[in-house]
């Protein structure tokens, strides 16, 4: 059976932790695979459909190249796990780890899909940030920075090199939701590429249901399918402190859920990613839960039609509603 015959959903989810926290600011999200575990996420995901833990890759065998060598072979373990995954019909979930991975996943995932379809699949990237930095324009030097930028062509040394030709998502059918933590060089690279993006703050002034409309109208015209990568910084630190990089005005972890809930009812995901997750900034294990309930959202609505008439409304924000621009 190859996957994305008809409107049929993926037959079974495949979890993969992968526990690289090296290419953020904090090292803990190393553990973010085990807090999603503990949050119960394969457990609630198998009461939905078929899920397979497949544990955590690696080790890495030492090698002496520094942090990036080492979050570089991290990617390059991932990118053929999700490629196969993608082509026998099953979902990759991989749980990180820093944002850097989604480098390896999602570029295997898109190389999956091409060999079968001839063209990329969309791309929805839900985040505090957008992840388009290249070693230029990077204030911090972190590869969890840049896997946006490698994904969508920009030249990133090694990190390029892994993404492949057949790794590489279409700027068209790009869309960032949630982000408000831009560097310059980055705002220069969403307008140099055209990219569509919503912040935070346009959720909170459109609602969720407006700008995930809009957003999955490109990364999903006609519900074509497309690969979500989800960093749970997206949700506001107040809610959601178990992370590698904290920014203030996040989203409610209600507008989180939504956002996830319409994205899998929208189209079809080819595959998943959980990331940023940081058990040692959280406070008993709060993040993981709601990182494990905004998966949860996604496939739930991938699995059934679910009416999403019948969410409740977003906490507080039924007066800050405006229409959209
Ligand atoms: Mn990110």
């Amino acid at each position: 059976m190859t996957s994305f015959e008809g409107d049929a959903p993926a037959s079974q989810i495949s979890i993969i932790g992968v526990p690289c926290g090296l290419g953020g600011g904090h090292q803990g999200t190393a553990h973010g695979p085990n807090a999603a575990r503990a949050g119960g996420l394969s457990q609630r995901l198998g009461t939905i459909c078929p899920t397979i833990d497949c544990g955590d890759l690696g080790p890495l065998e030492v090698i002496d190249c520094g942090r990036s060598g080492f979050v570089t072979e991290w990617c390059r373990m991932v990118r053929p796990r999700t490629r196969a995954l993608v082509l026998e019909g099953t979902m990759p979930l991989v749980v990180g780890g820093d944002h850097a991975i989604a480098t390896g996943s999602m570029s295997g995932a898109c190389a999956g899909y091409r060999a079968e379809h001839g063209k990329a699949p969309g791309l929805l990237w839900i985040d505090a940030h957008v992840d388009l930095n290249t070693h230029e324009t990077t204030p911090s030097g972190n590869l969890h920075g840049m896997p946006a930028a490698a994904l969508l062509g920009w030249d990133i040394p090694i990190l390029s090199e892994i993404v492949g030709a057949d790794g590489r998502f279409d700027r068209s059918r790009m869309a960032f939701v949630g982000a408000r933590d831009i560097d310059p060089g980055e705002k220069r690279h969403l307008e140099e590429g055209g990219i569509a993006i919503w912040s935070s703050r346009d959720v909170k002034q459109h609602g969720v249901e407006r700008v995930m409309t809009d957003a999955l109208e490109v990364v999903s015209p006609g519900h074509e399918p497309f690969c979500l990568s989800f960093d749970i910084d997206v949700v506001d630190p107040k809610h959601a402190p178990g992370v590698d990089t904290a920014v203030p005005d996040g989203l409610l972890p209600a507008e989180a859920m939504e956002c996830m809930a319409r994205a899998g009812a929208h189209g079809r995901i080819v595959s998943m990613d959980l990331v940023e997750l940081n058990p040692e900034h959280d406070i008993d294990g709060r993040t993981a839960l709601i990182a494990v309930d905004c998966i949860t959202a996604a496939v739930e609505s991938m699995q059934a039609e679910t009416d999403l008439s019948q969410m409740p409304p977003d906490p507080g924000q039924a007066c800050t509603r405006t229409p959209p621009a």
